[in-house]
């Protein structure tokens, strides 16, 4: 780990993280590979409205670049009046904005895919919420001043590889239109969840895009550049793309609306009597608006009861309590549907890598007398 001083300074907890305390006493990550470290973030984390620290889910393409913060500059340059070169406390000196969001892996839950795609097999665990704290990109563009014809703007991340056999070695890099850049929600983040960004998480600051795919939210920033072009890198021309039902190739962007039974789990033995089914929601366009369950396989569905914080960019914590009329086999399914209308899909579409694996996700129970 980084010992340099803006990790230890952030200690202090600020006020929204008080009210939901994150676990004290973490264990850790379920690793999924070593090398570069990714780890999902373990079911039972899944009761936290908030993900502590240590229990984010963890996406790395290459090693984790060590970067002393008395050294760090973020360049800004492109299509823009002036370049910038800012150290950390002139960002930290810009409007701080703090906002709670859920970030999904584009790849969470790709084991369940049948026939299985290429790429780390994660579970349900690859989504986590936390309170993020920086400022927003779009007053740092102000400063520079963006020029005339800028489309995109570039983010390049301090961490570098070969990202698949017969590729060049290059950094982690990729693009947003102008309009998300602009964004005032987009943020460059310093904090999270109260304590300066950890080290795996893009120390000292990432790039957060509410609302997208966790791909976009680059981490260890180094520069930034306003284009009059659009980028064609390999993490958005290779990578991160998925055919959409006419068969055409579309980048990813906003996570596709979604919730999850976190228990009973499948498999589990359940006594007669009053029990609840519990889970999470969460959808990238919008709010969640709805969950419905059904315990009869899609059959008949009910309206589930929401409860902690309904916030625009993080997961909705759900329960629906129900009576199993008798002792036997069932299928519990949730589906979501959020604010702008956009329902959670009964089945994920199938794609060559992938992604976005939305679909209504059956458990199955037995009761018994
Ligand atoms: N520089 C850099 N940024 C990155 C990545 C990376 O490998 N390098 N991975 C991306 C992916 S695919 C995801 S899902 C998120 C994961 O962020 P986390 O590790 O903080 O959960 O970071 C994104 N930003
Ligand atoms: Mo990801």
């Amino acid at each position: 780990m980084c010992n340099c001083t803006c990790i230890r300074a952030g200690l202090s907890a600020s006020p929204e993280v008080a009210q939901i305390r994150p676990d004290d006493n973490p264990k850790s990550l379920v690793t999924i590979e070593h090398e570069p470290m990714i780890g999902e973030t373990p079911q039972r984390a899944f009761d936290n409205w908030l993900t502590p620290n240590p229990l984010f889910y963890v996406r790395n393409h290459f090693d984790i670049p060590h970067i002393r913060c008395s050294h760090w500059k973020l360049s800004v340059d492109g299509v823009v009046s002036q370049d910038l070169q800012l150290t950390l406390d002139e960002l930290k000196d810009l409007t701080r904005v703090t906002l709670p969001i859920t970030m999904e892996c584009a790849g969470n839950n790709r084991s369940d895919l049948d026939p299985p795609a290429p790429g780390n097999q994660f579970q349900n665990g690859a989504v986590s919420t936390a309170y993020w704290a920086g400022v927003p990109l779009k007053d740092v563009l102000a400063i520079a001043g963006i020029g005339d014809g800028a489309r995109e703007v570039l983010f390049e991340g301090h961490d570098s590889g070969v990202p698949a056999p017969g590729e060049s070695e290059m950094p982690y890099t990729r693009s947003l239109p102008i309009d998300v850049a602009m964004h005032p929600d987009t943020l460059l983040v310093y904090e999270m969840n109260g304590r300066a960004l950890p080290e795996e998480h893009g120390h000292p600051i990432r790039l957060m895009v509410p609302g997208w795919y966790g791909m976009a939210s680059v981490k260890w920033l180094r520069r930034i550049s306003v284009l009059d072009f659009n980028y064609e890198g390999f993490f958005q021309t290779d990578r991160y793309i998925i055919e959409d039902e006419t068969g055409k190739t579309v980048p990813l962007s906003s996570i596709g609306v979604k919730s999850v039974i976190g228990s009973p789990a499948e498999g589990d033995v359940i006594e007669m009597g009053g029990m609840c089914v519990n889970g999470t929601a969460w959808s990238g366009e919008d709010r969640i608006a709805a969950i419905d369950v059904s315990c009869d396989g899609g059959e008949t569905w009910t309206r589930a009861d929401v409860f902690g914080p309904s916030e625009r960019y993080a997961w909705q914590h759900w329960r629906y309590c129900w009576s199993p009329p008798a002792p036997g086999e069932y299928t519990l399914m949730s589906r979501a549907i959020d604010a702008r209308g956009n329902v959670q899909p009964m089945k994920t579409h199938w794609n060559r890598l992938g992604y976005m694996v939305n679909g209504v996700r059956p458990v199955q129970v037995s009761v018994r007398a």
